[in-house]
């Protein structure tokens, strides 16, 4: 890891900035009550019903900053070809002169927050740190509830003496003045001109995610957009598994499933809901650690049917980012399945007409991991979660069936590089189109893919108990355009058919994309699911598949000669099963 001197790099930030004054975070109780009540008085935060929800503060953002903008995000590194086709690239010192000219004097007349934080659970040989500074006392409480700050984390860098530096500004929250900048040569993070959470939270996705996976690549671990669980057999036993799901297609939903067989003794366990840092210990075994300390989970759609755990979690010390507020200080959104209220207020602060959507798509709640009832006992064990699966989530209507194995590490290496995705409300831009977004990491990937797809390859190599990988796809429609499997707590059903694999169960058949389950191999017990569903799901579309060969060829291509011979391998044995069948 590359190494700062704190004192010195802050300096230079306010030089930079020039806040009026500078405060350097220990994450206390009293430091946060402080921040907090700054920001009731000045607006920031409006306080909720503290009846109903103790704690939890309401924040409305600047409409032009409410999801992550992949258009303004850079990778900065000396050669273009180290970034890849897969992320928009700057030469370091251009991106410091674009980056200095926005935030010269910028935090004139605000105070500078230092935020020290530990990624990943105290005392783990796998946990980093990161120093945050940022001008935005939202950010900073935020932080506060995502990552563990202060002590804990400065007692990190006195003992490593290492640190990713990320620089925060908010300027003029102007989207033309906005650059979400990474230097992986220097493992440093400059985010400018936004105070959104997946920009502006410098642990998540610029740290965790881009940062991280470049300093994985370099030393041997990996950083994946992954949700880790624990899945409990009736013997009691947890089998602990990774998946991979683009933004905003519920993994959080997953993460926190309530098992629809919870009466013959399956249930889950939370151990993280968006990012896994996986390492390989003494005994050849991936491990996983949730390097996050809360969750920021998109509120639309959450429920106490579709995620009862989540509703629990988020009841108190939670911040609430563009909901709408009804009259009484309560959250509300589209899916919360209570009706709207009486002179509720929109994410925007209008009196809600009914003609638009009162939350924003992308709106958050921000919680502590630890409020949530099912968190693992083992979240926060230092030496992490053993991985016997990992699982690759398409979000995709047609095609791809809901489950099926690869043959092999390497041919989960494909399926995973090959996962397509219809886009969301995570990101700016159309919504619905499908793009291939590999390992879901497309977004969050800090350098090359093609080394990526290496690196993948090369670990599979190395670990020498491999978890066995699977694809899922929960989202495939009947032609009249209905969801055909019902998800949320019957996913557990495909969880137990992964798990049988991992004990080597012979249920399966082959296919020619994988295998699949054998007929009669899922547990559909107290389900109602019709045979001709079943077989729908699991329909083997030639010609959908045949359709996707060019696509993914193309795909392929845009890496050039970087991309490993191992993926072509793997698409050319593909397109031949695909063409013979
Ligand atoms: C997130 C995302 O916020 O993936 O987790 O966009
Ligand atoms: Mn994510």
């Amino acid at each position: 890891m590359a190494r700062y001197d704190l004192e010195q790099w802050v300096k230079e930030c306010a030089e930079l900035t020039q806040p009026d004054s500078i405060h350097w975070c220990d994450g206390s109780d009293e430091e946060y009550r402080t921040l907090i009540d700054g920001m009731v008085k000045d607006g920031t935060l409006i306080e909720m019903n503290q009846k109903t929800h103790p704690g939890c503060y309401y924040h409305r953002s600047n409409p032009n900053d409410v999801a992550r903008t992949e258009h303004l995000t850079f990778i900065c590194s000396q050669n273009k070809e180290d970034v890849g086709p897969n992320n928009n690239w700057m030469l370091p010192d251009e991106a410091k002169e674009k980056g200095r000219a926005i935030l010269k004097g910028s935090m004139r007349g605000r105070k500078m927050y230092v935020i020290p934080y530990l990624m990943g659970p105290i005392g783990s040989p796998y946990a980093r740190a990161g120093v945050q500074v940022t001008d935005s006392p939202y950010v900073t409480v935020n932080m506060r509830i995502m990552t563990r700050i202060g002590t804990p984390a400065l007692e990190h860098i006195r003992k490593t003496g290492s640190f990713v530096p990320g620089l925060h500004g908010l300027a003029d929250v102007n989207p033309e003045r906005r650059l979400i900048l990474h230097f992986p040569e220097e493992e440093l993070i400059w985010s400018i001109g936004t105070g959104y959470g997946g920009n502006a939270l410098l642990g998540k996705k610029c740290f965790a995610l881009r940062i991280g996976s470049a300093i994985a690549k370099k030393e041997g671990w990996m950083a994946e957009h992954m949700l880790i669980i624990g899945l409990e057999d009736p013997k009691g036993k947890v089998h602990y598994m990774a998946a991979a799901f683009p933004s905003a297609s519920g993994k959080t939903n997953l993460a926190m499933m309530v098992s629809s067989l919870k009466d013959q003794g399956w249930k889950i366990w939370t151990v993280g809901d968006d990012i896994a840092w996986m390492n390989i210990d003494k005994e050849g075994q991936l491990r996983a650690i949730n390097p996050e300390a809360g969750f920021f989970g998109v509120a639309p759609g959450t429920s106490v049917n579709t995620n009862p755990m989540a509703m629990e979690t988020i009841k108190r010390n939670t911040i609430y980012t563009n909901v709408a507020l009804t009259k009484d200080l309560q959250p509300w959104w589209e899916g919360i399945e209570t009706p709207p209220s009486e002179g509720m207020l929109d994410w925007r602060g209008n009196v809600w007409d009914g003609k638009e959507k009162a939350a924003h798509p992308n709106s958050r709640f921000t919680a502590p991991a630890s409020q949530c009832p099912m968190i693992s006992p083992e979240w926060e064990s230092p030496e992490g979660v053993p991985i016997s699966a990992i699982i690759f989530g398409s979000r995709r209507s047609s095609v791809v069936p809901l489950v099926m194995q690869s043959y092999d590490w390497d041919h989960g290496v494909f399926v995973g590089a090959t996962m397509g995705a219809e886009t969301t409300a995570a990101q700016t831009g159309a919504v619905g189109v499908v793009r291939r977004d590999p390992m879901a990491m497309l977004p969050f990937c800090g350098y090359n893919m093609a080394d990526y797809f290496g690196h993948w390859f090369e670990m599979g190599k190395r670990i020498k108990k491999k978890p066995l990988i699977f694809r899922v796809n929960w989202f495939r429609k009947s032609a009249d355009g209905k969801f055909l499997w019902p998800g949320y707590g019957d996913n557990i059903r495909v969880l137990k058919w992964i798990l049988e694999r991992v004990q080597g169960a012979e249920n399966v058949q082959d296919s020619p994309i994988g295998y699949i389950p054998k007929t009669d191999a899922l547990d559909l017990s107290g389900m109602n699911m019709p045979k001709e569903t079943l077989e729908e799901i699991f329909r083997y579309d030639k010609a959908g598949w045949e359709n996707g060969l060019k696509e993914i060829e193309k795909f392929l291509s845009t890496f050039g000669d970087r991309m490993p011979r191992e993926m072509w391998n793997q698409y050319e044995s593909f397109k031949a099963r695909v063409q013979k069948s």
